[in-house]
């Protein structure tokens, strides 16, 4: 089987666009490929964060995914934190990788420009680093990235092959190295269309945690008095009946995929459903929908964090799994590398 690796981040509320961005698809991704879903809570801490708040934060994290329908009997569920290999090779990858290579990315660019120098951590740059290390210790074949993941996979390829080429050469294989091929250079996998949602209050910014106003994002665990109010709330237009597509409207555009996605209807069916709908009808229907597929997932995760033995075990089985693998690769490097071994 293939393999795929994925996380997302323990900084605050799981919204709607991590759900329906990563979280959803991995359910369908696990039952074809060899599959590990983590927590990186290494990477909540490259800005600013409240320390009290990150391990309760992790846990939320972990029985989302749960909730969400990832199965434990298909995938590993692991905390980033968990399996040391992770910060181990980030520090021998990054003796691999030229600063100029970090110093290029965007996503580094925009946050240290919000954060201001004061804010801004060494570990803000070398995130890539980390994020390369996370990938290439488990051999993943493809990586699931939205748009703004995209710089990053690439830099994880090229930093695989210039390692590859640095210290998997015929030395290497001498040593017993599997094939001379230190990692494998991973592909990434472009989520379906239609998977990137947008602010409840700006249709042209995407959904964040970070976004400052709260009334910006449907949280997965929203009650549905709140979810109703969202709604109630959200930035719409003057115009009747409601589109996809249709640059002059991306408010319309990204509600109706919001549908789409949480009725399980098809494109065609929604547009048709909605073509004549006035804004007051649709917020109803849009409303009904969020808390219809919400709920259960919401019941489920009472359950799970009732039981937090149930978790804390599904964690530990889930970072053994995964150090098995990457102290496997973690080993093969520093061996490549030259290290003296114990
Ligand atoms: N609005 C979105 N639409 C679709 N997918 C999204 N993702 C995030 N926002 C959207 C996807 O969620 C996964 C986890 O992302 P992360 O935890 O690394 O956080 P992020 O990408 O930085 O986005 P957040 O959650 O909104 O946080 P901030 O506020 O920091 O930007 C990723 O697969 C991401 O593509």
């Amino acid at each position: 089987k293939k393999r795929i690796v994925s996380g997302v981040q323990p900084t605050g509320s799981i919204h709607l666009g991590n759900y329906l961005g990563a979280i959803k698809n991995w359910i369908s991704l696990q039952n074809s490929y060899d599959t590990l879903f983590f927590i990186v809570d290494l990477h909540a801490i490259t800005l600013p964060y409240d320390a009290q708040q990150l391990s309760k934060a992790t846990r939320d994290t972990a029985a989302i995914y749960l909730a969400c329908g990832v199965d434990t009997s298909k995938a590993s569920v692991f905390v980033q934190s968990h399996v040391r290999a992770h910060v181990e090779l980030m520090w021998l990858l990054s003796s691999a990788t030229p600063i100029g290579w970090l110093n290029k990315m965007i996503q580094f660019k925009e946050k240290s420009r919000k954060a201001g120098d004061e804010n801004v951590a060494v570990a803000l740059l070398t995130y890539p680093v980390l994020m390369a290390s996370d990938i290439l210790l488990y051999q993943s074949d493809f990586v699931p990235v939205g748009e703004d993941q995209k710089q990053h996979l690439e830099l994880t390829r090229e930093l695989a092959e210039r390692v590859n080429f640095l210290y998997g050469g015929r030395k290497w294989k001498k040593l017993g190295g599997r094939g001379g091929t230190i990692f494998k250079v991973p592909e990434p996998l472009i989520p379906p269309a239609g998977a990137r949602v947008m602010s409840l209050t700006d249709g042209l910014s995407k959904m964040s945690k970070s976004a400052p106003s709260d009334q910006s994002r449907i949280n997965l665990l929203d009650s549905k008095d709140v979810i109703a109010n969202k709604i109630k709330r959200c930035k719409t237009d003057s115009f009747i009946g409601l589109e996809f597509d249709n640059p002059e409207r991306p408010e319309s555009n990204n509600l109706l995929s919001i549908y789409q996605l949480m009725s399980g209807k098809t494109k065609e069916e929604v547009a048709q459903e909605c073509e004549n709908m006035n804004w007051g009808t649709f917020k109803i229907l849009l409303t009904d929908a969020l808390i219809d597929h919400l709920q259960p997932i919401q019941v489920r995760y009472e359950e799970i964090m009732s039981d937090s033995a149930y978790l804390d075990r599904v964690l530990a089985e889930g970072a053994t799994k995964a150090a098995d693998i990457a102290d496997a690769t973690l080993n093969n490097v520093y061996q490549a590398m030259g290290f003296l071994r114990r």
